[in-house]
């Protein structure tokens, strides 16, 4: 008999090999683009500390990096992940949650965190809905979409969470779906890379609680739209709000330089200090 081992299998804790995702969900491919990019990387986890918050793509990180991770309150990863980058400096942070923890309960964290800039990865799985509690309605969720908390369909407008954080002074962001996988690999790798608040948004989909209820269909129908419906930010620079209708637009966004917080507060401390002699 053959026995073979997953290429990744190293960075998921033993006693962690059983999912509780369903099938089909996209947390998978998130959770595999992200061990891929370390693996490319030669990195170690141990360099890194994860935080997640509450809900089904809290659970990505959460046992199953064999690494540090905190799984926090929900809304909460990034004040955690805040007060964990200023304890220990040397290491990078990551956060990995969904649209419903990020933005909605947390979206004060999210948009403070990106304009202080300050260093650290957050990955954000948009699935356009509250999946673990059974399918609420989130800022995500596509106007007219009926959920169980807008059974008459949603009135609400969605947030544009990688344009939200851009306008907050995050200075790297990007947006990808599930279909992009391999595009997602890099963007890690160039996210962790990069020196402050580093964004990806990554679409997913939740075939339970969205797929299900809005007749988007099964976990594959769902990547074929994220497929048909995506566009390139540069394609996406030279086309009308109308033809922008219903597309996901896709790409790294935004890779800026600006001060940075832990070593703004470094040098702070430093001068007061000096000062204070
Ligand atoms: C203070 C608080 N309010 C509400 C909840 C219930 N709750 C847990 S997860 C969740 C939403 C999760 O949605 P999202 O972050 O989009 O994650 P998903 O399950 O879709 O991956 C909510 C409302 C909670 N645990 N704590
Ligand atoms: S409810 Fe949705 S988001 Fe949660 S594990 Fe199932 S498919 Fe994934
Ligand atoms: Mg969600």
């Amino acid at each position: 008999m053959i026995v073979t081992e997953h290429p990744l299998s190293r960075y998921v804790r033993p006693s962690a090999r059983r999912t509780t995702n369903c099938p089909g969900c996209g947390n998978g491919i998130a959770a595999q683009s992200i061990l891929r990019a370390f693996d490319q990387m030669g990195k170690s986890l141990d360099e890194f500390v994860f935080v997640s918050g509450i809900g089904c793509s809290a659970w990505i990180p959460s046992p199953f990096f064999y690494a540090d991770v905190l799984h926090t309150t929900h809304g909460r990863p990034i004040a955690f992940a805040t007060g964990i980058k200023l304890a220990l400096l040397e290491k990078k942070v990551m956060v990995i949650s969904g649209d419903g923890d990020l933005t909605a309960i947390g979206g004060n964290h999210l948009i403070h965190a990106a304009r202080r800039n300050i260093d650290m990865v957050v990955v954000c799985i948009n699935n356009g809905i509250y999946g673990m509690t059974g399918g609420q309605m989130a800022p995500t969720t596509p106007m007219g979409l009926r959920t169980i908390t807008s059974p008459y369909g949603n009135i609400e407008n969605v947030f544009d969470i990688s344009s939200l954080v851009i306008a907050a002074g995050a200075t790297f962001v990007a947006r990808w779906t599930t279909y992009h996988a391999r595009n997602l690999t890099s963007t890690v790798r160039k996210a962790v890379q990069h020196k402050g608040f580093s964004f990806i948004e990554v679409v997913s989909q939740c075939p339970v609680q969205f797929g299900r209820r809005t007749g988007m269909g099964s976990a594959v129908d769902m990547m074929r739209h994220y497929k048909d419906h995506s566009v390139p930010a540069r394609r996406a620079a030279r086309m009308s709000p109308e033809e922008l209708g219903g597309k996901i637009v896709i790409g790294e966004l935004l890779d800026a330089d600006k001060p940075e917080f832990t070593e703004e507060l470094q040098r702070l401390l430093d001068r007061v200090s000096k000062e204070a002699r």
